[in-house]
């Protein structure tokens, strides 16, 4: 059984597409556990189907625990139920960004914690409907020692659904990768209110992206030990913005729906990382503060 803490959009889409009967949501404390989460799921191909989930009961005894809420609610969602767990049920944290990841880490080193990045797509245009919106790959990789010995079996779980999981065994450097797409991309789109592909064209994009990748650049250097130039970093940005051009980012889309970013662990992490290691990063500061000026912060 797999326990999944989290019921948005990637939450139901790893609970869609889990054999039924092997997957439940876990409750918020205290809230009932007696009926079903029900919902339409449209796959990325195939007809709509709905899909019935039952809620983790007392007792059951999950053999993974996939954690999809969003990075600011993590911390606090897990300190909520964990102790109902045995000490080596493996903790799967699917969160954009860094730092949420590290936090859980150091709070539950004793646990296998773990971490993924995941280039699935999902998103709920209306309450009841979850689209599986695009298709890509899941890495799984340990956050603390005792996960070194979970990754094989949560790869293979999570492989029962038929989409790409791989082990990675330097977990860290992966969501840096994504993380720097994040970066790049996100606050752009949510402070010119646009679509991915039209904040090439910006200005405010146009004037501060070389800095940025010079901080970029210089972060993951001093952080990971990766070393990519500034420009390659900004090619890399520029080719995911082209091939997302008319995406929404999952940052727009927060900040059209009142809902709190993810800022803090995307560029406002990248801000405060740069204090702690000297690192002069005012591009990364000025996008968290006019995204955080533009959301319920
Ligand atoms: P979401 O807002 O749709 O889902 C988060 C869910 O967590 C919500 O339903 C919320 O009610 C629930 N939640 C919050 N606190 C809780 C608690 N204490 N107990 C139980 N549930 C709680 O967000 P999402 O799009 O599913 O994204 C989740 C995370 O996955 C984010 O960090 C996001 O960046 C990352 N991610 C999402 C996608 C995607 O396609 N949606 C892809 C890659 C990564
Ligand atoms: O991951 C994304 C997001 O929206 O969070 C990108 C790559 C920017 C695609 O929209």
């Amino acid at each position: 059984m797999i326990g999944i803490l989290g019921a948005g959009s990637l939450g139901r889409l790893w609970g869609a597409m889990l054999p039924v009967g092997r997957v439940a949501f876990i409750a918020r404390p205290g809230e009932p556990t007696d009926t079903d989460l029900s919902y339409r799921f449209r796959p990325f191909k195939g007809p709509e189907s709905t899909v019935r989930i039952p809620f983790l009961k007392a007792g059951n005894k999950p053999d993974l625990l996939l954690v999809t809420t969003k990075a600011g609610d993590t911390l606090d969602a897990l300190a909520g139920v964990i102790n109902q767990f045995a000490m080596d049920t493996p903790v799967l944290l699917f969160q954009n960004g860094l730092g949420s990841q590290q936090a859980v880490a150091d709070r539950w080193p004793e646990r296998p914690i773990l971490a993924a990045s995941t280039t699935e797509g999902a998103n709920r245009p209306e309450p009841e409907l979850l689209v599986h919106a695009g298709t890509g790959d899941t890495w799984v990789g340990p956050m603390t020692e005792p996960a070194r010995a979970s990754v094989s079996k949560t790869v293979a779980m999570l492989a029962a659904t038929g989409l790409a999981v791989h082990p990675e065994p330097d977990i860290l450097q992966r969501l840096w990768q994504k993380l720097i797409i994040n970066a790049g991309i996100n606050p752009y789109t949510a402070i010119l209110n646009c679509p991915n592909g039209d904040i090439l064209s910006a200005g405010l994009y146009q004037d501060t992206i070389d800095e940025l990748c010079r901080e970029l650049s210089e972060l993951m250097s001093a952080a990971v030990q990766i070393t990519e130039t500034p420009d390659s970093l900004r090619q890399r940005i520029e080719q995911v913005a082209q091939n997302t051009a008319g995406n929404t980012s999952s940052m727009r889309a927060d900040v059209l729906r009142k809902r709190q970013t993810e800022i803090d662990f995307i560029n406002g992490y990248l801000a405060k990382l740069g204090k702690e290691l000297g690192i002069y990063t005012p591009v990364n500061q000025m996008l968290t503060e006019r995204v955080q000026q533009l959301s319920s912060h």
